[in-house]
């Protein structure tokens, strides 16, 4: 039976003989003795010190099974404990020119993706992504929300056609879903309130750091809420999962060098900032948006808010603040309009703190049947295409309503990394669909 290094780092084991299975993480050969730290296969690390001859064959990255006996020693890095290894077994020697060593360039790093998930950061993220992923699921069944799965090749546009990916279906087109809202919409008749986690497919032509062509969106729909109701669940969600994440990958966030202190603050409520009042806010601090022909001039009422924008408003915060009422010109065909003001959708964004960005959208649902065939023929989408989605407002519509989360601009959030593209272990890209 092999152990794992963090079972066998233990007071329990020293003087006793463990066997490990791993690869090589790093090695230091001297006259005498060779150090090689192995990796095991969940991240964890341990040092095992050879007679230098046994060890000579040894390279980065070949795997290997180790014997021998846990002993403590201050000077053995990453815990003070290493095994003082007896036999020696390898899988298979590794080619000595493996390509990740200490400095790479990132795009390198990206172009042998399927060897950087083996770097110390790459595995913090991956189970930090585990964690995200972990408790959002176990928020929704806590709270008694059905799990569902909406298909992601489709025919209808969700958020605009011009970020659609267009693709053969045997003898017609279709699309790579956007968003599973419209599906989700559908099932929440006989399932009442559903979420779903699956992949978003993006034609962004922005290369940012907060974009991705693929992205995990995890996304919910209930009947009979307010605006209200959705962002109460998305405030909960967020802080739910932030809460449980740090607490149970703390040891990778420190890793990361991610300071959480900021991030233990995240509990609801979360402020109910109105569009108007964003809008007001960038105006006195003199915020100005530039035109397609590049000039600029002030923001104003109409506008939607940019990454520059959502940055000025939440730069100061420490939690997130939902901008509540943005017009509906600057939003999809879905969202409800406020039966009390013309123009303004029953929808909000909610913007991570210190300039993140926005990490979900939701709102109410148009359930106004000639309103919303309207909308979609001002998109500039075919209504045939949603036919099926009008049934929904021909038979026994209600008010209902819903939202997206972005799991990896959670994950950035939650890590502090730079990129988006470091949030997910294979990114597609404008311009990167391998490895
Ligand atoms: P929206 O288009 O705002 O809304 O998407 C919801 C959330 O998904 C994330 N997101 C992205 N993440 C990475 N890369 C991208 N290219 C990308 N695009 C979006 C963001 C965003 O907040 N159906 C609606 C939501 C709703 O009203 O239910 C929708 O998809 O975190």
């Amino acid at each position: 039976m092999y152990l794992r290094t963090k079972d066998v780092k233990s007071q329990d084991f020293v003087g006793k003989e463990v066997t490990i299975r791993g690869w090589v993480h790093r090695l230091r050969k001297q006259k005498e003795n060779a150090f090689v730290l192995v990796r095991d296969d969940r991240g964890g690390v341990i040092q095992c010190v050879f007679p230098a001859e046994k060890a000579a064959g040894l390279t980065i990255e070949s795997s290997l099974e180790v014997a021998g006996t846990v002993s403590q020693d201050s000077r053995a890095p990453e815990g003070g404990f290493e095994i003082k290894g007896k036999t020696l077994k390898t899988f298979n020697i590794a080619p000595p020119d493996y390509p990740i060593g200490e400095y790479q360039s990132d795009e390198l790093l990206l172009d042998k993706r399927h060897l950087t998930l083996r770097t110390r950061k790459m595995i913090a993220i991956a189970k930090i992504r585990s964690s995200v992923l972990h408790y959002g699921r176990r928020w929704f069944v806590e709270n008694g929300w059905m799990e569902v799965t909406a298909p992601t090749i489709v025919k209808g546009a969700v958020e605009g056609g011009s970020t659609l990916f267009k693709l053969k279906y045997f003898d017609e087109e279709a699309y790579l879903s956007q968003s599973a809202q419209l599906y989700l919409e559908a099932m929440i008749f006989s399932l009442g309130p559903v979420w779903s986690l699956t992949p978003s497919f993006r034609a962004e032509r922005s290369r940012t750091v907060r974009h991705l062509a693929e992205f995990s969106h995890l996304e919910a729909e209930a009947p009979w809420v307010t605006l209200e109701d959705i962002l109460s669940t998305e405030e909960q969600l967020v802080s739910y999962i932030i809460q449980n994440t740090i607490t149970e990958r703390a040891e990778e966030l420190e890793f990361l060098k991610r300071d959480v202190s900021d991030l233990k603050k995240v509990q609801p409520p979360f402020e109910r900032m109105p569009y108007d009042k964003a809008i007001d806010t960038l105006r006195s601090r003199g915020f100005q948006v530039v035109q397609e022909d590049g000039s600029r001039r002030d923001i104003q009422f109409g506008d939607d808010l940019s990454i520059d924008s959502e940055r000025e408003l939440t730069k100061d915060a420490d939690k997130p603040i939902f901008v509540v009422g943005y017009p509906i010109a600057v939003k999809p065909f879905y969202v409800k309009e406020d039966p009390e003001r013309q123009g303004v959708g029953l929808t909000a964004d909610m913007l991570a703190p210190r300039g993140f960005g926005e990490i979900t959208s939701g709102g109410l649902r148009e359930d106004d049947m000639a309103s919303i065939v309207n909308r979609i023929k001002k998109e500039g989408l075919n209504p045939d295409a949603y036919d099926w989605y009008l049934d929904l407002r021909k038979y026994g519509s209600v008010p209902h309503g819903g939202f997206g989360l972005g799991i990896e601009r959670l994950i950035r959030w939650i890590t502090n990394v730079e990129d988006i593209k470091d949030t997910v272990l294979f990114p597609r890209t404008m311009s990167r669909v391998t490895p």
